[in-house]
């Protein structure tokens, strides 16, 4: 008898064409937004869970889905799920590192690129027809080569925009829970490791790339932005609520910070109306991994994690290995 899974969001056709020879699968084409409740009633007799980072797998969903064996997040960020009640209830978890790493990184530039030079300011201008002549001081922006690139959070991700930097002669320094070796840096355009508090201060342009937990909740607030050049970017590509929007919003409208590229927001798709208020915000609607080959490679990835773990074997991105003892 096959095993029955339920797939939370709309997903390519061919996976759910592979995930349904496998499975009996619930799916969501229409990408119907389910409430808490909606969700536990279509789970509750599923053995698999195949989603994304925008639901919430809470210990009150876990708790009312006793058959559930597998959650297979399309995303390398797992923030949505509260993996400790899921590890206590024998739920293997897995997500999708690595094959993002490099779109993402590419994203992270184009943020930082078109928030430095600030592109899309100087686009809506063009567009609303205001171009009439040539003025030596129109849109002037910050330089990427020869500048100081921070970077916050030094995972996988963090090292592959570090590498990019090589092509624009930056010095490249950052901050991590715990210093790379020292044959990682040297990949990493020889990265310096300094405190969070010297990269707040002297990066000209700084890229956050850690992942979301209660201890980097808020980690940008306004006495962190208060250290940073007023000449400087801020780049977020990795997980609202790791800036404090109201503190940067208003940074960036007092000219504290020049300019800012974001593609996560706390409360994301319902995030701060200000922003859209600020030309020298850079905004994006949480693209970073969204390039052809990435989103079918990240949705390939969590579909085997699915398919081993429901064969009864070890998937190859398992969160939680204790509960295997
Ligand atoms: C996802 C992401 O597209 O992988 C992550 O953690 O943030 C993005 O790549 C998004 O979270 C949807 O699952």
């Amino acid at each position: 008898m096959k095993a029955k899974i339920l797939i939370a969001r709309a997903v390519f056709p061919e996976v759910l064409e592979r995930l349904s020879q496998h499975f009996e699968v619930e799916a969501n084409q229409n990408d119907e937004p389910w409430s808490a409740e909606e969700m536990a009633r279509r789970l509750h007799n599923k053995q698999g869970l195949f989603s994304s980072a925008n639901e919430r797998i809470s210990a009150e969903l876990i708790a009312a889905c006793p058959q559930l064996k597998v959650i297979a997040n399309m995303a390398v960020g797992f923030n949505n799920i509260d993996l400790e009640a899921a590890t206590r209830a024998g739920i293997m978890v897995t997500n999708t590192p690595d094959v993002l790493n490099e779109t993402t990184a590419d994203f992270a530039w184009a943020l930082l690129m078109a928030a430095a030079r600030r592109v899309g300011e100087s686009e809506r201008w063009l567009r609303a027809g205001k171009w009439q002549r040539w003025r030596y001081d129109t849109f002037l922006g910050a330089d990427l080569h020869g500048a100081t690139l921070g970077i916050l959070g030094m995972g996988r991700i963090g090292q592959a925009i570090a590498r990019r930097s090589r092509g624009f002669d930056m010095q490249v320094l950052y901050h991590n829970r715990t210093r790379l070796p020292v044959a990682l840096e040297a990949a990493a355009s020889q990265a310096q490791y300094v405190g969070k508090e010297e990269l707040l201060r002297r990066a000209d342009h700084l890229i956050l790339v850690l992942p979301y937990s209660a201890a980097t909740h808020h980690a940008i607030g306004a006495a962190e932005l208060a250290l940073m050049k007023p000449t400087a970017t801020l780049v977020n590509i990795a997980r609202g609520g790791i800036v404090d929007d109201a503190a940067l919003i208003a940074a960036l409208r007092q000219r504290r910070l020049a300019a800012a590229g974001l593609d996560v927001f706390e409360n994301e798709p319902a995030f701060h109306p200000d922003f859209l208020q600020l030309d020298n915000a850079v905004l994006t609607p949480h693209i970073g991994s969204a390039s052809v080959p990435t989103r079918h490679a990240m949705a390939a990835c969590a579909a085997d994690n699915l398919i081993v773990a429901l064969s009864g074997q070890i998937p190859p991105n398992l969160l939680n290995p204790q509960i295997l003892q």
